[in-house]
């Protein structure tokens, strides 16, 4: 077997809910963001009500975390957030843009899940913006600049009669979206079989926006989490360059195999560094919280030597 394009940094798990200085079952699926010259992660926690609340850890390196003693993001109180955040908030995903970072998460609620957004300016404050989907949406991310005058997001819609596919959609505001349109679809026997969503926001490089997302394959014991890249058109990313054809990072590390959901690699987020590689996070079965690196041209090549179809 190759060399793998995804090293895994040597002190994996690097956060759980052993460092979490309030009770927390599980940390996983965190979003990261470079601010003022530190990381900052953003960790979804389970409570032991199954529900899910954001925490925020911060770190130097980008390997060692430091959480800080409250939680940043719990259901909203107000209206209409609290209407649908009643159940919990979750996988959150940030992009800077112009002056803010911005928030994507899930709000789950009796009504579905549904996606929505928040901003800080320096992640000690927050404020919720809109929520962006109807339900039932998940997993999306917002490109770290404008295309052609727009936003740009990619997202998963639920379906049931096609397999759950990547879609992109457009805003000139952040909060209404639309002319949306179906990008990429899982392909039948296949790593990515059952399902797909975007992960990590994109990333910017010269032959294309990376977008490093998960797919799930169902087996006998139940679904296993991937992670796959696909690399979108600069200028219009609705077009799909091409699709690597084999999955970048798999559950291999017993914190991946075994956890809260057993068999799960998902990332939302990767942060691009001043030389040439990447940092990549992932949530281990839905437990813990994993880092590792890749080059990101490597990643590029790996999408267009092996290309499956886009659709
Ligand atoms: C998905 C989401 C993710 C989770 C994954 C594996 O449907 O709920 O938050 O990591 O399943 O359990």
């Amino acid at each position: 077997m190759a060399e793998k394009i995804v090293t895994r940094y040597e002190g994996n798990p690097i956060l759980t809910k052993d460092d979490i200085p309030y009770p927390v079952a599980t940390v996983h699926n965190a979003g990261v963001a470079k601010y003022d010259g530190r990381y900052i992660m953003l960790f979804r926690s389970h409570l032991d009500t199954g529900r899910s609340i954001i925490g925020l850890a911060e770190s130097d390196d980008g390997f060692h975390f430091t959480a800080r003693p409250e939680p940043f993001l719990v259901p909203g109180t107000e209206p209409p957030f609290s209407e649908y955040e009643a159940f919990g908030v979750e996988d959150p995903r940030i992009t800077f843009l112009e002056e803010a970072y911005y928030i994507t998460y899930s709000a789950y609620s009796k009504h579905g899940v549904r996606i929505a957004l928040a901003k800080t300016p320096d992640f000690q404050s927050v404020e919720r913006v809109a929520l962006i989907t109807q339900a039932d949406y998940r997993n999306t991310v917002i490109f770290p600049e404008k295309i052609d005058g727009r936003y740009v997001r990619l997202d998963r819609p639920h379906s049931e009669i096609s397999p759950w596919s990547i879609w992109i959609s457009y805003s000139t505001d952040l909060r209404h979206w639309g002319d949306s349109k179906v990008v990429m679809k899982p392909v039948t026997y296949h790593w990515d079989e059952m399902k797909i969503g975007p992960g990590a926001p994109p990333i910017k490089t010269n032959r294309g926006w990376l977008n490093i997302y998960h797919g799930v394959f169902p087996t006998m014991d139940g679904s296993v989490y991937r992670l796959g890249v696909a690399l979108h058109d600069l200028a219009d990313p609705a077009q799909i360059i091409a699709v690597g054809d084999r999955w970048i990072l798999q559950p291999e590390d017993p914190w991946e195999l075994v956890g809260y959901v057993h068999n799960v690699v998902f990332t939302c987020a990767a942060v691009p560094e001043g030389d040439g590689t990447l940092k990549l996070y992932w949530g281990g079965a839905d437990k813990v919280m994993c880092a590792g690196a890749a080059v990101i041209e490597d990643l590029v090549d790996f999408c267009l030597e092996n290309p499956r179809p886009a659709m």
